[in-house]
Order: structure tokens, then sequence, then C-alpha cells
């Protein structure tokens, strides 16, 4: 009996169910959404070849580390890209009850979360050694970050119930609020310390301002409350998407290849102040 239960559900499943090659072509047939994929893989391109030339010149270990983690952005993004335009990371998911879409088949480009748990910690690291921040920090705002990006990827994906796709929305929104504090009120007083603050204000608030729109139009399309359709959601991303990546890295990396020796002078990251160690002789105050 449970065996006829099983073959019944798979029998019902079956429509559910598309193959690559379907998710492929219904990607081609919305030009729109094809073209926010394609608007992208080719920025990303023209981005890791920009910022190999951009980096050719940085000798300290510390800039190279902002430049390593920098050019993993693009390099994470043409492959997120593939992925979405080849159908592999996308599916179509059938909506709970309780949601606007109950009942109907939605594209979920759920490739972007997986990735973003990749592309995001390398922005954070690269603004974190701007910032000339300690391990501990460091550590925190990245595990949260991932937290975050995982977790969404939950709300995404789960098709069990609608409320538990916004509770899944609201610990990922928690885990962002981790970051957001670390990025407002941690790593200013970090930047101040190490000289960098007037390039590191200006990443924070491009960082804040763009990441803050994610989780905006996550609530506002398909996958949330549905206002906003499929393709118009994955233009709203791949907007945020060039700003909070290509923008952000060219502007990151023309500040350290002309300014390397301020980076240079940062002390050592394997520690657990963000001030001078004892190995720089800072004088006593007595
Ligand atoms: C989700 C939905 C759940 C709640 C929150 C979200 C935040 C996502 C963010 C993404 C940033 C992505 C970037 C990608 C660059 O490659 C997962 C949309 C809070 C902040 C910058």
């Amino acid at each position: 009996m449970f065996t006829t239960t099983l073959a019944e559900m798979a029998l019902l499943a079956q429509p559910l169910e598309m193959t690559q090659p379907e998710i492929f072509e219904a990607v081609q047939d919305d030009v729109v959404l094809n073209a926010s994929f394609w608007a992208n893989i080719a920025l990303a391109g023209v981005s890791i070849l920009l910022f190999v030339y951009m980096g050719r010149n940085i000798d300290d270990p510390r800039a190279q580390l902002i430049w390593v983690a920098t050019l993993m952005v693009p390099l994470v993004s043409i492959a997120s890209y593939t992925g979405l335009a080849s159908g592999l990371t996308i599916s179509f998911l059938e909506m709970p009850e309780g949601h606007a879409l109950a009942g109907e088949e939605v594209l979920t480009m759920w490739g972007r979360y997986l990735t973003w748990t990749l592309s995001t910690p390398m922005i954070l690291l690269a603004l974190g050694l701007l910032a000339g921040t300690n391990l501990t920090k460091l550590f925190t705002i990245i595990t949260a970050d991932i937290a975050m990006c995982v977790t969404g990827l939950a709300a995404a994906l789960t098709v069990s119930s609608h409320a538990l796709r916004w509770f899944w929305y609201f610990i990922s929104c928690t885990f962002f609020l981790v970051v957001l504090y670390i990025l407002l009120v941690e790593w200013p007083k970090d930047a101040q310390a190490a000289g960098t603050d007037e390039i590191f204000n200006l990443l924070r608030n491009l960082t804040v301002v763009l990441w803050l729109g994610y989780p905006i139009f996550w609530a506002l399309g398909a996958e949330g409350i549905a206002v906003l359709d499929v393709a118009i959601t994955s233009w709203a991303y791949s907007f945020l998407d060039i700003g909070a990546k290509y923008v952000f890295a060219y502007l990151l990396l023309s500040w350290v290849a002309s300014n390397e020796s301020i980076i240079a002078q940062q002390p050592s990251i394997v520690g657990t102040t963000a001030g001078p160690g004892p190995e720089t002789g800072t004088p006593a105050d007595d």
C-alpha cells in the first residue's frame, strides 16, 4: 500500500518537473530575463580583464589579498550567471497555499543565493582588510553573511509552507543585521585608526545602500508578495550586482593600486585586536 502511495505521488509530481533543456528554453523565450543574465556575463568578463590589469604592480601581500578577494567577485559572478543562463541553477517551484501565486509554478533563480555565499564574503573580506579590522570581526561578519545567504536560499526553496518561507526570510534578515552592525558601527572606527576612512566610508555607503535592495526586491518579487514579475526582479538583482560588485571593485582596486603603502602599514590580521600590537613598539601610557 505504501508503494502504491509513493507511485501515486511520483505521478502527481511529474508535471511539475521540468528538464534542464526545457528550463533553458523557457529562459531563452523570455528575452528580458535572458538579457539580465548575459549583460552580467559580459560585464563580469570585462571586469576580470580590467582588474587583472589594475593589480599587476601591487607588491604588498596585504594589498595583494585585497586584490585577489576583489578579483574573485567577477569570477564567481561569471560562473553564477552562466549557471542561470544555462538553466542549471533555475527551478520551477509550485508555491504553497497562502502565497500570491499559490499552486502556480514560479521560476526560482536559486543559483543566485548559492553563489552569493561565495561572492559576498569576498566583498566583505576586501572591505575588512581595507578597514584594517581584526580576525574576530572578520570571522563574525563573514559567517553571518554566509548564514544570511544560505537561509535566504532556504526561504526561496521552501514550498511546504508559506509561513515557513517568511520565517526563513526573517532568520536571513537577522543575520543581515549583524553584517550591517559591523559595517556601520565597528569598521568605521577601525578604518579611522587605519587612515583609510575616506575610501572605506564611500565603499561602505555604496555597499549598505545596494545590499538593502536585495531583501526588498526578494520580498516584492515572485518569491515574496509577487507584485513584481520574475524578469523585472532579475533585472533589479542584475542592476544591484553591477553597483555592488563591479563599481565597488573598480573603486576599491583603483584606490589600493595607488595607496599601497597605507595598506602595507596596517598591523597583521592574525590577532584579535584592531589597534597596533605589542610588536609595533607603541609606548605605554605611563
Ligand atoms: C535575501 C533574502 C532573505 C533576506 C535577505 C536577503 C539578502 C541578500 C543580500 C544579498 C547581497 C548580494 C550581493 C551579491 C553580490 O554578488 C537572501 C535576498 C536579507 C544582502 C551583494
